[in-house]
């Protein structure tokens, strides 16, 4: 029997299949392999005990993607989220979350929540010049909770970005009811508390799944080697060929494509000091693995 593993505590494993939810172990031989299945797999299990709904995973079909923290596998979609304020827009963090995502060939979109808080159109338009889907909301009043909901169709989903921004109130709005904790903002710091702690996914329809994740905190953003960075923003790689020097990192060089469409305002000046801070970044991260 097939199924998707839906959640996951310790080494307990709730698989969704057509028929049931089954209380899952995985088998010693996945553990030979050194597979360890996560929230997302696509397994095939062995039923043990009809009654109980219990049973064993015997397989896990190959992955399209995987990420390690958190982690899960088989996603098709990142919404990025973003709080109008409190905390505010990280726009340096969103950048690397959407280089990594397009690393990764997995679908980005954007969400701007707390609408009610602060102005976001500049922000808005920023994103959509590139391409990006970029949906408004008010998670506490359902406003854009329509759009949230039709960008997820078909995906398996998942919503990342910084404690607090609002990742689990619009999982709720979804749902139109309370399925995971929210956090209270402490008023103090205005940051969030890392309420959500471990990995689920959420059913909407058949192939429509979201997941609530304790955030995408830790980034493995050195996954990407600083000579490709530039081709992950998205557009930023339409300019390269108009660089003089082959490997041009698009930094100091003369005669860069990619900094005379930022002279003449073709390319954003936010994304481009993201994109030279990241490769910064990067460089360092390589230089203290040697
Ligand atoms: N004013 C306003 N507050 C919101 C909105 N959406 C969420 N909040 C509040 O922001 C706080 C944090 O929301 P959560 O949904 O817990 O944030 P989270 O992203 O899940 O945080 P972590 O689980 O810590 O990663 C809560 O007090 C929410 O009620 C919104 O659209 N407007
Ligand atoms: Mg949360
Ligand atoms: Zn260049």
């Amino acid at each position: 029997m097939q199924g998707i593993i839906i959640n996951n505590i310790s080494n307990q494993y709730i698989v969704e299949t057509k028929k049931a939810l089954i209380k899952c172990n995985a088998r010693g031989k996945l553990k030979q392999e050194e597979i360890i299945p996560v929230v997302g797999d696509k397994v095939e299990i062995e039923i043990i005990d009809e009654q109980k709904n219990e049973g064993a995973i015997n397989k896990i079909y190959p992955r399209t993607n995987y990420s390690k923290r958190p982690k899960i596998a088989n996603l098709t979609q990142l919404l990025f989220v973003l709080s109008a304020k409190d905390p505010k827009p990280d726009l340096l963090m969103l950048d690397k979350q959407l280089a990594l995502a397009d690393f990764y060939k997995i679908k980005a979109t954007i969400i701007l929540n707390k609408i009610d808080l602060a102005e976001v159109e500049q922000i808005k338009e920023i994103y959509e010049k590139i391409g990006y889907t970029v949906i408004l909301t008010n998670a506490k009043n359902l406003e854009g909770i329509n759009q949230v909901k039709q960008a997820l169709q078909g995906n398996i989903s998942a919503f990342a970005g910084n404690s607090g921004v609002g990742k689990s109130t619009l999982l709720n709005a979804i749902f139109e009811k309370e399925i995971t904790k929210q956090g209270e903002i402490s008023s103090k710091n205005k940051k969030g508390k890392n309420t959500t702690t471990n990995v689920a996914l959420y059913k909407i329809n058949e192939n429509t799944y979201v997941a609530d994740t304790p955030g995408f905190s830790t980034f493995e953003i050195s996954e990407i080697p600083k000579e490709e960075l530039y081709k992950h923003f998205i557009e930023f790689k339409q300019y390269e060929k108009d660089c003089k020097f082959v490997g041009c990192t698009h930094i100091k060089e003369e005669d860069c494509g990619i900094k005379n469409a930022l002279e003449t305002g073709k390319i954003n000046e936010c994304r481009y000091n993201n994109y030279v801070q990241i490769y910064k970044q990067i460089k360092e991260m390589e230089e203290r693995k040697w």
